[in-house]
């Protein structure tokens, strides 16, 4: 793989400043003053201003006024440090930021044996130049418009569990999306968030496991923001879809990126408290093939059915036209009219 160009920030920085300022300044509301951000993060007021120069050349428009202080009136569309300034607590360890990568799967895969990646990691890229889908297939990612995200997590949980390492980010993306933007998101089983029946955005979780324990799981989150009709290549238009396509408006990647990790924090804790069961009852709410009539095609093969049921292992229990139940455990779904 070569070696991409990094902006790497960590929650464990020896300067963390420029997280705590943004967060200062997005606390405030309004002005703040350079004397408040000099005492609140023990730096002088002269080191305030590189600071705030430093994140106004990473596109934060900035104001300040004399006797005010400073004020943030827009950050840019897609920022590490606005990310991290966005998580906080002990689940998220650092944000990796790359301009241009070939795929942040590959990347967090092979960092997470070189480096040993905490748990919590999180990679992010503007744009991905071998973004990756399910079986072999390419993930289209252009710059400047969409979410390609990895996150690295080391979960407690035995591989039998693994397809929660699906669901989760799933039903996180859709609460995100859904506080953004207002758009009630679908799953289409296996991995497909579906908005208006077109496909918003995928998940491909790749596990490394033994019999009994995932060691490490690398969970890869593609969502289209601000893609339009004509960024789309010919061959996808027409079953892909944006947040911007739909509602006409544009977001801002940090934003929809912080919804979703802090979902993310939040149904992790909630699996661990309360078990599974609600989690897969959701997922099973917003599911978008349950009592439809569906092909399922796995490999060379095509099989017909009603989605019946989504089992306690994430499995799609298909009925065929035999009346006889069949257990899927992949597939791709095409919902047939009936
Ligand atoms: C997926 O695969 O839906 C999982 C996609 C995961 C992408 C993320 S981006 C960050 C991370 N790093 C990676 O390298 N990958 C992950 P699958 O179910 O196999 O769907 C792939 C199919 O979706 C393609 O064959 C196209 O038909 C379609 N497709 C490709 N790019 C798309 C896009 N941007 N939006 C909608 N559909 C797309």
């Amino acid at each position: 793989m070569k070696s991409p160009s990094k902006k790497g920030l960590g929650l464990m920085d020896a300067t963390p400043i420029p997280w705590q300022l943004i967060r200062l300044l997005r606390e405030s509301g309004g002005y703040i003053s350079g004397e408040k951000i000099s005492s609140e993060l023990g730096i002088t007021r002269a080191a305030v201003w590189k600071k705030i120069e430093a994140l106004r050349e990473k596109g934060f428009i900035i104001e300040a006024v004399p006797s005010k202080g400073y004020r943030l009136i827009k950050p840019p569309d897609l920022s590490a440090e606005e990310i991290l300034a966005g998580i906080c607590g002990a689940f998220w360890k650092g944000v990796l930021f790359y301009e241009k990568i070939d795929s942040t799967n590959e990347l967090a895969s092979a960092l997470s044996i070189k480096r040993n990646l905490d748990s919590g990691t999180v990679i992010i890229a503007d744009m991905q130049e071998k973004g990756k889908g399910r079986m072999g297939r390419s993930w289209v990612s252009p710059p400047g418009l969409n979410i390609y995200m990895s996150i690295v997590l080391r979960p407690e949980l035995g591989p039998r569990d693994s397809t929660l390492l699906t669901i989760i980010p799933a039903l996180a993306c859709a609460a995100a999306v859904r506080s953004e933007a207002g758009l009630d998101i679908m799953v289409k089983w296996p991995n497909d968030l579906v908005v208006q029946g077109k496909k918003l955005g995928g998940i491909l979780t790749e596990l490394k496991t033994d019999l009994d324990k995932i060691h490490v799981a690398i969970i890869g989150i593609g969502l289209n923001v601000n893609m339009t009709g004509r960024d789309f290549p010919e061959e996808i238009r027409p079953i892909a879809t944006s947040m911007r396509e739909v509602t006409g408006k544009l977001y801002s990647r940090s934003a929809v990126i912080i919804g979703i990790l802090r979902e993310i924090e939040y149904l992790y804790a909630k699996l661990k408290t309360d078990g599974k069961e609600a989690m897969l009852a959701e997922w099973r709410r917003v599911s978008s093939i349950l009592g439809k009539k569906v092909n399922v095609s796995f490999g060379n093969e095509i099989i017909s059915g009603i989605a019946e049921e989504l089992d306690n292992d994430g499995m799609l229990i298909l009925r065929l036209p035999s009346g006889a139940m069949k257990r899927m455990s992949a597939g791709d779904v095409t919902i047939m009219k009936s």
